[in-house]
Parts: C-alpha cells; structure tokens; sequence
C-alpha cells in the first residue's frame, strides 16, 4: 500500500543571509534559474515522488509567494492534493513568530489534525537537488525507523556548517553535532565510500530532510519543549528514537548564501551541469504564456533564457537571462543573473522614460556587467560598468549591496546612465 505523507517546506526565517534578495519577498519566492522560484524545488521534488499534500511554512506571508502558489499549483479534486502556504499567526496561544525550524513545525500541527497520514516529510526551502522521496519513505519503513534523516558526505570546510552524525553500519544514527568547530571534527570522521574518501568527503552531513514517523514526531514534541530540529531536537533524540541515516549519493547544495545562491545558478549554463533542468521529472512552475526569446546579433556562450526576452546584447557569456529580460544593443554581461521583469513597459511609459530621461526596464546600451546578480524589475541605463569581483568589500547601499564580490542590484533599482560600480 502506498505511505501516507504530508509533506513540509520549511520556507525560512528572515532569510537574512540572502538579504538583499529577501528584503521584499520570502525566501521561498526568490527567483532561480531565470523562470523558477526556490520553493518550486521541493515542490517538484515531493510531486515527481507522487507525494502531492504539501505545506510551505513561512514566516512573511508575502503576495509574491502567495501569488505564485496560487497560479502554479492546480490539483484536481479527485487527487486531494494541495500546496498551502501556513505563514507564522498570532493567536490565542501565542503571539510569537515561529522560534525556529521545530517550533514552526509544531506551532503548524493543529492545521493537520484534518488529514490522514502516517509520515511527515520535512524539507528545508533553500537547496537544490533532485530526489526521489520515495526511496527514502521505503528505507523509513522497511527499518522501521522513527525518525530518518537524508545525509551526504562533505568535506571538513563545508562540515561546520552541517548538523554532523554518525551511524552504525546498519545506518543506524549514533551520534549527532550541530555545527561543529573545526577543532571539533577530527572526532566526527565516518566510514564513507572510496569516491568520497579520494573527494574528501569524510563527514556524513545532515541535509535538513527528515521522514518522521507521525506519532513519533508528536512524542518527540510532547518531551522536548525545543525550537530547532538540527539544534535541539535531533541531538536530544539519540538513544532514545530509532534514528536512521538514509545516505543520499546524488547532487545536493544548501543555496542560503548569495555566494551559494550565485555559484548554483551559474552552474546551470555549464555544459553538463550537476542540477539536470533537463531530466524526465520536471521543475514546475507557473504556466505564464509569454512568448519565446528573441537574440538579435548577439554571441551567446554558456547562457540560460527565459521566455519572453528580447536581447541585442554583443555578448551573454556564462549568464542567466530571465523572463521578460531586455538587453540593449552593445551591451556585455558575463557571469551573471539578471532575474528579468514582471512586465513589459508600453508605449506610453517608453515615450514617458525618454522625455524624461528615465532608464527602460532592462539593460541600457553599451554596458558592462560581470558578477552581479540584476534583481527583477531593474532599470540599468546606458554605459552602466558593473564590475564585481573580490576587489570589492561587501557593503550596503540604497540601490546595491556588494556580498562576497558579487554585485546585488536591488530589486526595481534605478541605475541612471554612465553609473561605474
Ligand atoms: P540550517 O540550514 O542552518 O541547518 P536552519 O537555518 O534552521 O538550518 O534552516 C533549515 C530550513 O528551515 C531552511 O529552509 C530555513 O529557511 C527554514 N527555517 C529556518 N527557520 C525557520 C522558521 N522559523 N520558520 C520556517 N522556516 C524556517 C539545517 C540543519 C542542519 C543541516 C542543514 C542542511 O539544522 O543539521 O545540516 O539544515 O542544510
Ligand atoms: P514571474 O514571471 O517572475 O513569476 P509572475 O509571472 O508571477 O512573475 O508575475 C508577473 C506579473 O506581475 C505580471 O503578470 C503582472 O501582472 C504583474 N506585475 C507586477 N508588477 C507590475 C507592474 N508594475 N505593471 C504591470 N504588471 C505588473
């Protein structure tokens, strides 16, 4: 018989890392690979695995994400499925906002009295893979587990950032750090195999995706009044759960960085990039019926497009160029993600710019812009030099924040003809 799950996203906190991406939207509804937003990820992934109940639990009910749900996700009534959006509420029992990843779990458990299941899937809303939950929901039950959790093997740099565990060699979880010290980890190798030993890969690292058994995650939350799973929860559990590694073998990145957020998507125009948009499981996304891009004379290399742009550039290298996107003729863009628009300008607003001397919506003529990441909605003028590289520090200002060398160029920003960053 087919499990019962409801699935979770974890959509985030303030999302503060991804800043300034996330200061008008939540994290779940930030844009990704020119035509996506990241909370399609898990979305996909939980619908390809035939698991179609599914919560987003955000903190910033925003009318992006809401819009964007609402639009992309149709069920029809027979399959009872469902994507909602639970955004953190004041109520009788509390006035707070959810304390983290556990609490926002248990504060959205009395929204779930009214379904059926057996298993909750917990998924974390920043990351970029493609898995098969099934595999992992069989691997829960055939173990007759409490509580799964997916791991991968890293290396000691990235290892500080992950919940590190180890298991025995039936998977089963025997010890559990939340982020440790780098002086810390020599304790914290596992047993991995050959590739990853050769890789470097020496630590199994939690990411962030639990199967609990239903029962066993309201026990879990009857005993331990704590808020994060990574933190709290899932350490105070040993020895008391059954607790099993699932260890997962394809490719995973955690993207709540802009570093992270900068490094996937560019990866995505590589030739065979490790995320496959391309593969018999789909991204889905909203249906949005624009009409296909059109390049005129321009050299394109190692380049995305969404739909509906229209681009006269003389060069796109290494870059994503995302729907309803503009690029003037003259213009260069090289490693970088410009997210597009939500609109097309008419006529009347086009004339308006020009006796105005106000940029179009899009690139200007005659830029340059190499690192940086153009939010939606950006009106970049005419020889506009946007350089970023590690010659920058990181700052923040009204129109761009710089973090880790890459330019961020705010969301409906401005940037008035002749501008040098
Ligand atoms: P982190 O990713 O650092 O570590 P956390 O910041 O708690 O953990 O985020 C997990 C997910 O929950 C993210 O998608 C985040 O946006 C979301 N989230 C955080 N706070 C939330 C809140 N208050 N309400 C709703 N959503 C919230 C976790 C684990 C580690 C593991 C890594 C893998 O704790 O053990 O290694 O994930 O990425
Ligand atoms: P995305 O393509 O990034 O997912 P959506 O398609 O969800 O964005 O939303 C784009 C929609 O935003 C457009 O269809 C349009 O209705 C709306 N929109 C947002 N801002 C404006 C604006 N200033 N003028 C006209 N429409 C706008």
């Amino acid at each position: 018989m087919k499990p019962s799950v409801i699935s979770i996203v974890l959509g985030g906190g303030r999302g503060s890392r991804l800043f300034p991406l996330t200061y008008s939207r939540s994290k779940p509804a930030v844009p990704i690979a020119g035509k996506y937003r990241l909370v399609d990820i898990p979305i996909s992934n939980c619908l390809n695995s035939g698991f179609n109940r599914i919560l987003v639990l955000t903190q910033y009910n925003s009318a992006s994400l809401n819009s964007h749900i609402k639009n992309s996700y149709h069920f029809d009534i027979f399959s009872r499925g469902f994507v909602d959006i639970l955004a953190a509420e004041q109520n009788v029992e509390s006035d707070k906002w959810y304390q983290g990843t556990a609490d926002a779990v248990r504060q959205s458990m009395k929204h779930l009295t009214k379904y059926e299941y057996d298993y909750i899937l917990i998924l974390s809303g920043d990351q970029l893979y493609q898995m098969d939950f099934r595999e992992m929901i069989e691997f829960h039950c055939q173990n007759e587990s409490d509580i799964t959790i997916a791991t991968i093997p890293v290396n000691a740099h990235d290892a500080t950032g992950f919940g590190i565990l180890k298991s025995d060699e039936q998977g089963n979880i025997t010890s559990f750090i939340e982020k440790p010290s780098a002086d810390l980890l020599q304790d914290w190798k596992s047993e991995v195999s050959d590739k990853s030993k050769r890789e470097g890969k020496e630590y199994l690292a939690s990411m962030g995706i639990y199967v609990f058994s239903r029962n066993m995650l309201k026990k879990m939350f009857d005993e331990d009044p704590g808020d994060d799973f990574g933190g709290e929860l899932i350490p105070n559990a040993i020895g008391s759960y059954k607790m099993m590694s699932f260890q997962y073998d394809g490719y995973w990145t955690d993207i709540g960085t802009i570093q992270s957020f900068f490094d996937a998507n560019l990866e995505l125009t590589q030739d065979l990039p490790k995320f496959n948009l391309f593969s018999r499981s789909p991204i889905y996304t909203r249906a949005r019926m624009l009409p296909p891009s059109k390049i005129l004379g321009s050299y394109v290399s190692k380049a995305i497009f969404g739909d509906g742009c229209v681009v006269m550039a003389d060069k796109i290298e290494n870059s994503i160029v995302g729907n309803r996107s503009r690029i003037d003729k003259g213009s260069t863009l090289i490693s970088t993600y410009m997210m597009g628009a939500d609109y097309y300008q008419n006529t009347e607003e086009l004339m308006n710019n020009e006796s105005q001397g106000i940029p179009n919506l899009g690139v200007g003529k005659y830029c340059y812009i190499e690192r940086a990441i153009l939010d939606k909605n950006c009106s970049v003028g005419d020889n506009v030099r946007i350089l970023g590289g590690q010659h920058l520090p990181d700052g923040d200002f009204e129109k761009y924040s710089i973090k880790d060398g890459i330019v961020v160029v705010k969301k409906n920003a401005v940037i008035t003809s002749g501008t040098t960053i």
